[in-house]
């Protein structure tokens, strides 16, 4: 729900943006409230090029826009201008960004990224669409989950596009994407596809090692309905420092399911090994609503091999001995009926297969 006129921030004589054809976008939000997939929907159509249906965006680790959307749905507040001050400034600049988050894309590069989009412009894909993706493109402190050297990228392909090609880059050590614009010889190819059928699930094996603290991922995914090119800067903190350069334990996905037992609790919980390596291992949580919607839930487990959390992200884990509990992030707590939703850590050990409890409110 959108209550803009009740935002301290956009009082006359704060930081009250300036008054813009978009104004009316808020309000016609406001009036429409919770339909914000509607808003979301009818935007994209209307600002849509080629495919008017929705398309997507990279959404783990999210880039940019995605994230701003994902984390503050309701738009700008006071919190977001102390917590995120990057995305505020996003939200400030045009929120039509966020509203738009699967339309960062251009049309007829034929495969010449490079040639159409200038340095300095990469993550709101050389201004497309009028600049509408600008505020992308600012060096700051942009939110960074936390990422090994390993880890799988994931796009949400909301139309099914599939893609001739995905490819990552990350920037290099030395970096610092809190003051300097993105250019391409910033960048280094840490991972990449091939062609990704329509309708399939498009995870990308990143590797990027000799790296740590904050870096920009920036993806190229070239869609394969028409000559469609999503880009995407993803921010990241590497944590391992690229230790696991010297212990390259083959990342082979292991698959461990584990589900609650307990079906009338509105929810059940799977893990998946995205991947692990020598002393470590990454998970990605899957929770998924029963037939009913729920507006928040709390997954937990315990470790049995003295597995430890080093960081997690979309959820709030805490503690206790080798219990650990997570907890919705204030974007992921409400679930449709059937739906699901992800949250993710990484952890030291190695991966066993604890019993997961799913609880919902
Ligand atoms: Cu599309």
């Amino acid at each position: 729900m959108l209550r803009f006129t009740d935002n301290p921030a956009h009082r006359p004589g704060t930081s009250r943006p300036p008054a813009r054809p978009r104004a009316k976008a808020w309000r016609a939000s406001a009036i429409f409230g919770a339909c914000l997939t509607l808003l979301t929907t009818v935007l994209a159509v209307t600002f849509g090029a080629g495919n008017a249906s929705a398309h997507g965006a990279v959404s783990d680790p999210p880039s940019r826009h995605y994230g701003c959307y994902q984390r503050w749905p309701n738009g700008p507040s006071q919190q977001m201008a102390t917590e995120d001050p990057m995305c505020y400034q996003a939200w400030q600049a045009d929120p039509s960004a966020m509203y738009n988050w699967n339309g960062l894309f251009r049309e007829g590069v034929a495969g010449n990224h490079q040639g159409a989009i200038p340095d300095g412009q990469l993550c709101s894909g050389g201004l497309t669409f009028n600049g509408r993706y600008a505020a992308m493109d600012k060096p700051g402190a942009w939110v960074a989950p936390s990422r090994p050297s390993r880890f799988t990228l994931n796009l949400n392909d909301t139309s099914s596009h599939g893609a001739d090609y995905i490819r990552v880059y990350a920037t290099k050590q030395g970096f610092d994407p809190k003051t300097q614009p993105l250019k391409w010889s910033d960048l280094e190819l840490v991972g990449q596809t091939g062609k990704i059928p329509t309708g399939t699930r498009t995870p990308v094996e990143v590797n990027a090692p000799g790296r740590t603290g904050h870096h920009v991922l920036f993806t190229v995914w070239q869609a394969s309905h028409l000559d469609q090119s999503y880009y995407a800067c993803s921010d990241v903190n590497f944590t391992d420092g690229g230790t696991t350069t010297t212990t390259t334990t083959s990342t082979t996905t292991t698959t461990t399911t584990t589900t609650s037992n307990n079906p009338s609790a509105g929810c059940s919980a799977t893990f998946r090994v995205t991947s692990q390596w020598s002393g470590g291992f990454q998970v990605e949580a899957r929770v998924t609503a029963g037939a009913t919607p729920i507006t928040g839930w709390t997954v937990s487990w315990t470790f049995t091999s003295g597995e430890r959390i080093n960081s997690s992200w979309s959820a709030t884990l805490t503690t206790s001995g080798s219990t650990v509990t997570a907890r919705n992030a204030a974007y992921n707590g409400s679930v449709g009926a059937g739906a699901s939703t992800t949250f993710g850590f990484v952890a030291s050990g190695t991966a066993g297969s604890p019993t997961l409890t799913c609880t919902a409110s």
